[in-house]
Order: structure tokens, then C-alpha cells, then sequence
């Protein structure tokens, strides 16, 4: 045993105790890596392309269980935060949609085309007062407890929803730019088992008197319908109530050709996809995308070592691939979405899926994604129950919500092939992603590229630019946590480059400004961060 081994024992023992508590696994802390890492990254060439709403939104259907709650929507400072995501999906989905009818208060069989109702198609009008968005915030916290025990018990109420709450859905998709995914119950079905069409489309006909321009899904997770309510649907009886739904919509002038995504199907287990072949063998030609869901982990059985291991996170591309094969194989071509995702399933693990350290799972989940091929990743959700979302019961914006931000602000859709090379082989706990930069970001000339890169590790990155761009200038937005050790990294704020980010006021956000980086230095990246580091004059011929 060298000297070396003798100090990382001793400097592992002494994180364990100083930094981790006793619960830790001393692989977290691997030999320090002083010396720099060489980034490798070809720029002469797009390796995938995504959709420009690749990072998108969704709002769990629990959220109309009481109907009052969708009023949430009209808060001030949710708007402010929801349009800062646009171009993005928003997908009004989840377990609970499939135990939603829609139930017209004022039902006519012909509502009058082009009028607009209660709320009229200004966002001005869409404004929740304060005083009434207090009161219903601290409902909402009963509410949400009430939420997690049915998923819990896992028995599901019937809901029934009106106009109010499809309006208030609507016109917060259409003030923030973004756009409606309306997920259709799928457990409404005939003797014969098939799908009964019959309420989606009054709810069709009460979307298009009112021109409301959005698309569909239909079923959530279909896969476990034995255990949500008694009965199977098999994969090919799926794909068929997709074909109905399809020729439904292609006769409507307004729908005929909206998006229509499905199967929603979990993530493979066990190699297990034969609902998924058998969903695309009748669905393929009626699907505009094929979605499926994905967690790492259960949020009742987890830790935040899960959380920070590249292992952990390296499972996704596993079971991306077990979903691209099967779709290449019945459907070539069909665009692939993650349609629900987030880091644990189970409405998110208690004190960790808010917090800093679950930027680890985002932020690679779209790196990652994006490399392997996904078209759209749909993170679950934006608000409601749970703690997996993106801003909280409070309506405040938790640390993921800031990146999601600064992801939107720098990452174009097209992707670069980007590694780190080092003499002491592969750096698992170095993760690296490069795109070109978001042209539509006013700030960055044609050419520049954005690498984002992660350090799963306590010391810091050091990473060697390639020679032709040692001396581009950079700008560096380095994500960490507020305060160093564990609690930091449990910490439901987040820093950019050194201060805390905090809304100005509920109409504004603060101004994501990087830092300009010295040219000829290698980037540093600290322990337990993430960055983006944006290349505005490499001139990258794939990003002209
Ligand atoms: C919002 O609705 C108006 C009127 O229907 C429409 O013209 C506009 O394109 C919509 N905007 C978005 C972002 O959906
Ligand atoms: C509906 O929205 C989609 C996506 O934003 C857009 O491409 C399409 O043109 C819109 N259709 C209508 C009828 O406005
Ligand atoms: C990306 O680069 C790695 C090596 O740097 C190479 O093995 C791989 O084939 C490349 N992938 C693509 C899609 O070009
Ligand atoms: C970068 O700048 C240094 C110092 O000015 C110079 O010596 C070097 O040739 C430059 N490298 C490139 C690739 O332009
Ligand atoms: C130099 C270096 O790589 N720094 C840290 C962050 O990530 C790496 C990747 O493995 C860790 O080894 C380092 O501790």
C-alpha cells in the first residue's frame, strides 16, 4: 500500500465523519484528480437534433381533484415564472386522468363558436387577486397531503371537471407560450372494452367552439391499469382507441392535425415491452410521438448518495435504448418523448427531489437524453403535490427551476458529440454535454457552442479546453449550492456564479448573467456542482 492509499483512507474516514455523517460509501470521495481533464468535442458536426420544446412541463392532473385549485394557475408570480420555460409542452397529465370525466356545468350540444367566456382570451384577466391566492396556497398544502395518501393506498376517486378548469388550463398555456398537452381518460370503455370515446368528445367539441389550439393524449401508464382499476388493456387494443381518437380528431377543421402522444407507458422492467410492440403495431400511424416514463429511483427508498451516483444516472441510457430498439424495430423513425419524467417515482423523495442535489438527475437526464436521441423530455412537474416539482407549494422557485431556466437561456437543440479524455481513463463523476448555443438567445454570435458539464465529486474540475479553443473567450454560469457539505447540497436554494438567485419582485426574474472566464485557463469546476460554460467565438461549423 502506497503513501497515496494511506492518505485517501485517512481523507475518506475523515469526510465520513466531518462532512457525510457515518452513512456514506467512501467511494464517493475517489483520489483526488488534480490535474486537468481534456475535453473532446467535435464541432464540425450535429450528432442529434431535438425539438426546440425538448425541455417541457407538466402539471399533474391531481390538480383538478378539488377544481378550485386549477385557480392556482392564475397567480401573478407563476405566470412570470411558467413563461420564462417557453418554448415548451405543457402536459396536463397523470395517474389521475384516468378517473376524469368532463362535466359541462353549462352543457349545450352546440356551444356557440368563437365566444369566450368567463375568463375572455386576455392574460390580463387572468390574474389570481392576492389575498384569494394566499388562502388557496395553504389549502393547497392540506390538499397536497391528501393527494400523496390516495397514491399511497393507491385507490383512486372519480373526478369530475368543467369548463372553469379547462378554460384556466388553456389560457395559462396561452399567456405563458406554452402548449397544451391535454391528456384524455383512457379507462372509459365499453363492454366490448374498447375505447368509449363519448366524453372526449363533448370535451372536443367544447375545445374547438372555443378554439382552443392544443393536442392529446389518452391513457396514463396503461401498463398498470390491473392495479389502478381491476382491468387489463392489452398494447393492441391501446393502439386502436389511439386510431379512433385519430380519426375523431382528423374530422374536426381545428384538430385535424393536432398531436396526439401516447402510450405513456412505464419505464421497461424486466425487459418486459410487449405492451409497447403491441400499442405500436395498431397506434404507430395515429401517434405524432411515442412517450414513456421514466424515475431512477423510489422516492420512499432512496438517499442522497443515489441521487449523486453515476451509475444511478447511467440507468437511463439502458432503458432509453430498450425503448429506441423496440420502436426502431415496429416503427422506424417515430420521435421518442420521455412524457413524465422526473428523479422518484412516489411524488419525489422526501427532502431530496427539491433540493440542489436533484439538479444532478435533471441536468443529466437532458444531456443524456438528448445524446441518446429523445425528442422531448417532459419533466413531472412544474407545480403541485409531491416534491418533485419545479416550484413550490409557495409558488416559489426551487433550485431546479433555475436550471430549467438557464438550460432554456443556453442550449439549443443541436447536439454535439463531447467527452473528457484523461490519462487515468474514463471520469465517471465528471459528466460532460455540449450543444450549440440557443441561437434565439440575442446575447451569442452564430458559432457558439455551450458545454454543461457536472462534478459528482467533492474536489474540483479542471477542464482543458481543445487547443483551436484555448484562447475563445467564455462565459461561465456555475450552479452550487449555498453553503459547502451536505447541507448545502440538501439546500432548497440554489447559487449562480456565487449569489443566491431569487425572483426581483412577482413579475421579474434577475438578469442569468455569466462571468467572463480568462482565455488560455482551463474551466473549474467546484465539488458537487454543475455549469454551463458558453463558447460565444469558437466558430463551431456545426453551430454556423
Ligand atoms: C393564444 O391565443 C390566441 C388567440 O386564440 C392565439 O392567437 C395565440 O397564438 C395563442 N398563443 C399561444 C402562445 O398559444
Ligand atoms: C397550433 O399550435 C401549433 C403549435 O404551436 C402550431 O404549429 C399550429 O399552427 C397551431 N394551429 C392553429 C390552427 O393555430
Ligand atoms: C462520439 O465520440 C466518441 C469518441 O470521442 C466516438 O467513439 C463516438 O462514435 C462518437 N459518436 C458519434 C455519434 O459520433
Ligand atoms: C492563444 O494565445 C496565446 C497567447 O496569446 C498564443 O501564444 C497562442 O498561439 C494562441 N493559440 C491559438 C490556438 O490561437
Ligand atoms: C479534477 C477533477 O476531475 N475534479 C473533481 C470533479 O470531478 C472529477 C471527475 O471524476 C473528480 O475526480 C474530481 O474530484
Amino acid at each position: 500500500m502506497g503513501m497515496n492509499a494511506v492518505f485517501m483512507r485517512f481523507t475518506a474516514a475523515w469526510f465520513l465523519l466531518v462532512f457525510h455523517g457515518p452513512y456514506v460509501r467512501p467511494e464517493l470521495f475517489e483520489k483526488f484528480y488534480l490535474e486537468p481533464v481534456n475535453l473532446d468535442v467535435d464541432t464540425g458536426r450535429v450528432v442529434k437534433r431535438v425539438n426546440e420544446r425538448f425541455l417541457s412541463v407538466a402539471i399533474d392532473a391531481s390538480l383538478v381533484a378539488e377544481e378550485k385549485f386549477v385557480y392556482l394557475l392564475a397567480s401573478p408570480k407563476l405566470k412570470t415564472l411558467s413563461s420564462a420555460l417557453s418554448p415548451g409542452f405543457l402536459r396536463f397529465g397523470g395517474t389521475k386522468q384516468d378517473f376524469m370525466t368532463f362535466n359541462p356545468r353549462t352543457y349545450h350540444q352546440e356551444y356557440p363558436r368563437n365566444s369566450y367566456g368567463y375568463l375572455g382570451d386576455t392574460c390580463k384577466r387572468l390574474t389570481l387577486p392576492p389575498l384569494l391566492e394566499e388562502n388557496l396556497k395553504k389549502q393547497w398544502a392540506l390538499q397536497t397531503l391528501l393527494l400523496q395518501q390516495e397514491e399511497l393506498k393507491g385507490t383512486y376517486k372519480n373526478v369530475r371537471f368543467t369548463e372553469y378548469a379547462v378554460d384556466l388550463l388553456h389560457s395559462f398555456a396561452n399567456c405563458t407560450g406554452l402548449d397544451l398537452i391535454f391528456g384524455l381518460n383512457a379507462l372509459l370503455r365499453t363492454k366490448g372494452n374498447s375505447w368509449n370515446s363519448q366524453n372526449a368528445k363533448m370535451l372536443l367539441d367544447y375545445c374547438e367552439s372555443r378554439q382552443y389550439n392544443m393536442s392529446w393524449e389518452l391513457g396514463n401508464e396503461p401498463n398498470s391499469y390491473q392495479k389502478k382499476a381491476g382491468f387489463r388493456v392489452d398494447g393492441y387494443q391501446l393502439g386502436l382507441d389511439f386510431d379512433h381518437l385519430r380519426k375523431i380528431l382528423s374530422k374536426s377543421k381545428l384538430y385535424k392535425s393536432s398531436g396526439l402522444y401516447g402510450p405513456d407507458i412505464s419505464q421497461p422492467r424486466d425487459h418486459r415491452r410487449d405492451l409497447l410492440e403491441g400499442f405500436l403495431e395498431s397506434g404507430a400511424e395515429a401517434i405524432n410521438a411515442c412517450t414513456w416514463h421514466h424515475y431512477y429511483v423510489n422516492g420512499r427508498d432512496t438517499s442522497l448518495e443515489d441521487f449523486l451516483d453515476p451509475d444511478v444516472l447511467d440507468m437511463l441510457a439502458t432503458k432509453t435504448q430498450e425503448v429506441l430498439e423496440t420502436v426502431d424495430l415496429v416503427s422506424p423513425g417515430k420521435r421518442v418523448w420521455l412524457g413524465e419524467t422526473s428523479s422518484a417515482y412516489g411524488g419525489g423523495a422526501l427532502g431530496l427531489s427539491d433540493t440542489f442535489a436533484a439538479g444532478f438527475m435533471w441536468l443529466d437526464k437532458l444531456g443524456l437524453g438528448a445524446k441518446l436521441g429523445l425528442d422531448v423530455v417532459i419533466r413531472q412537474v412544474l407545480i403541485g403535490s409531491g416534491t418533485y416539482h419545479l416550484v413550490d407549494n409557495n409558488l416559489d422557485p426551487l433550485p431546479d427551476y433555475w436550471l430549467s431556466v438557464l438550460y432554456k437561456k443556453l442550449v439549443g437543440p443541436e447536439v454535439l458529440n463531447a467527452s473528457v479524455l484523461s490519462t487515468l481513463g474514463p471520469r465517471r463523476r465528471l459528466r460532460v454535454y455540449c450543444h450549440c448555443t440557443n441561437k434565439k438567445s440575442a446575447n451569442y454570435k452564430r458559432g457558439a457552442f455551450t458545454l454543461f458539464a457536472l462534478n459528482l465529486s467533492k474536489s474540483t474540475a479542471k477542464i482543458n479546453l481543445p487547443s483551436h479553443l484555448a484562447n475563445s473567450s467564455a462565459e461561465a454560469f456555475v450552479l452550487e449550492a449555498p453553503e459547502a457539505g451536505e447541507q448545502g447540497l440538501l439546500s432548497r436554494s440554489v447559487k449562480l456564479n456565487g449569489l443566491v438567485l431569487k425572483m426581483v419582485d412577482d413579475q421579474t426574474l434577475p438578469e442569468l448573467q455569466g462571468v467572463p472566464l480568462h482565455t488560455g485557463d482551463p474551466l473549474s469546476l467546484p465539488g458537487f456542482s454543475f455549469a454551463f460554460y458558453v463558447l460565444s467565438q469558437a466558430q463551431a461549423a456545426a453551430c454556423h
